[in-house]
């Protein structure tokens, strides 16, 4: 009997530690055969949160601020909710400040390349499952549910589509090693399935195609694009429950220039008077986590999360005091348009995940989650992270992880 079970978990533990790398298939056939048999759920929920109870995040790509708020589509879509002035990415490429946004670090990455992040690693998705609040992403034109491949091609015209660099949850381990986890990472159509079953979650992430989120094209087509998605769901009843929606970009266009981008907030959550408005408090890709622990009370994940401003809306309702950048360095001389090093980069330097900050964040409004903590009490890895807002840089690194080159 002990043997049987012994057989038992080691047979699920084998099982467990492929799936992250299991469902890759690209060739049209087994493509077909992955649609019909993939996993796909759409758990839902309804955990009342402070400032709003769902919560979608758009990204769109590699835009300079200017640009971005000089697109008509953009413009009108900022008339109808808040103006985020004081947004800024992390790092280019794109693939670090997508990883960076649900993990609360980037980890020195500097690269698009393909990358699973090790499995005790832990990212939003665990913080919203431990207070049992649904997700899901949307990736558009992504072929199967769970996919875990690099790419996939448009297979009329040989044209970028769906990107694994543009889907956050998939590249840790930690979510794509869970077949649940794979079941909600579904593609743009099953969103409207979702919105016409009303099955939608509390958080999701919706990625554009290559096409749709500017990056093989230009803000023009990003802008429109977002603007036909997002119209008929200002209006519509099942989408807009006490929702949030964010628009922002990955990153900025000019790499010489300081990596701010454009956000904007709109959505029925969005108090009335606050319409039109300009919010020009410093956020960067650090607050769309700390936005979601302050709403819905969760834990956190113990990095940068942790010191990032909260989006003000949210902030008024929870209490998170706003701060001003006040670091060593001017926020005037931070581009944040270079990676420092770390377990993610590909030219050398300290290789080592830092330690999430398990006992220094006296002040802190929230805890660390404890499953973090069990993971990482005792770890002697370098702590990096305060309950500062004031992040690092390739020019500015964290003690020990000063770029290579
Ligand atoms: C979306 O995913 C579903 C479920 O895996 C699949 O059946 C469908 O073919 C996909 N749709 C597109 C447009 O790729
Ligand atoms: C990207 O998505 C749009 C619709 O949002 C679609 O028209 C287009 O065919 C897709 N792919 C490419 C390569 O344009
Ligand atoms: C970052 O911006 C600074 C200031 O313009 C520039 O000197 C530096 O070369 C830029 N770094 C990269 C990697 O583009
Ligand atoms: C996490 O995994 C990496 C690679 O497997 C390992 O080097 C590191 O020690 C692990 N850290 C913890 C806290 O388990
Ligand atoms: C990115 O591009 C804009 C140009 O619109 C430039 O002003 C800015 O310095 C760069 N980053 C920002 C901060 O918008």
């Amino acid at each position: 009997m002990r043997s049987s079970i012994a057989s038992i978990i080691l047979l699920v533990g084998s099982v467990a530690a492929q799936t992250e790398n299991t469902y890759t298939a690209t060739a049209t056939r087994s493509v077909a055969a992955a649609a019909a048999t993939a996993k796909t759920s759409s758990p839902t929920s309804n955990v009342k949160g402070k400032a709003f109870d769902r919560l979608a995040i758009i990204w769109l790509e590699n835009t300079d601020y200017d640009m971005a708020s000089g697109d008509p589509n953009l413009a009108w879509l900022a008339g109808k909710g808040i103006t985020l002035s004081g947004y800024h990415a992390v790092t280019h490429p794109s693939q670090p400040n997508y990883i960076a946004s649900i993990g609360g670090d980037y980890f020195g990455m500097n690269h698009d390349d393909f990358t699973q992040v090790d499995k005790n690693v832990s990212t939003v998705i665990d913080l919203l499952e431990d207070k049992g609040i649904s997700w899901a992403e949307y990736q558009e034109d992504m072929p199967y549910s769970g996919f875990e491949g690099f790419s996939y091609v448009n297979q009329q015209n040989g044209k970028n589509d769906y990107v694994r660099k543009h889907n956050p949850a998939v590249t840790y381990d930690s979510n794509a090693g869970v077949v649940d986890r794979l079941a909600v990472m579904k593609n743009l159509t099953l969103f409207y399935d979702d919105l016409e079953s009303e099955t939608l979650p509390q958080w999701m992430f919706i990625t554009p195609n290559m096409t749709s989120d500017g990056h093989d094209t230009d803000v023009t087509v990003a802008g429109t694009w977002t603007r036909n998605f997002l119209d008929p769901l200002l209006d519509d009843a099942r989408f807009m429950q006490n929702t949030l929606v964010l628009v922002t970009f990955d990153e900025n266009e000019s790499y010489s220039q300081q990596n701010r981008v454009m956000g904007i907030l709109v959505g029925d959550a969005v108090p009335a008077e606050l319409v039109g408005t300009v919010d020009d408090t410093y956020y960067n890709h650090y607050s769309e986590a700390a936005t979601v622990s302050a709403n819905w009370d969760l834990h956190t994940l113990g990095r940068f999360d942790v010191g990032a401003n909260v989006f003000r809306m949210v902030a008024d309702k929870t209490g998170d005091e706003l701060r001003a950048w006040a670091g060593e360095f001017e926020l005037a001389d931070m581009y944040f348009n270079s990676s420092y090093a770390g377990a993610l980069n590909d030219e050398g330097g300290n290789k080592r995940f830092p330690r999430p900050n398990l006992d220094g964040l006296a002040g802190s409004k929230r805890t660390v989650l404890p499953s973090i903590r069990d993971a990482w009490e005792g770890n002697p890895a370098p702590v990096y992270y305060t309950t500062g807002l004031e992040t690092p840089d390739g020019q500015h690194p964290p003690a020990g992880y000063a770029p290579s080159t």
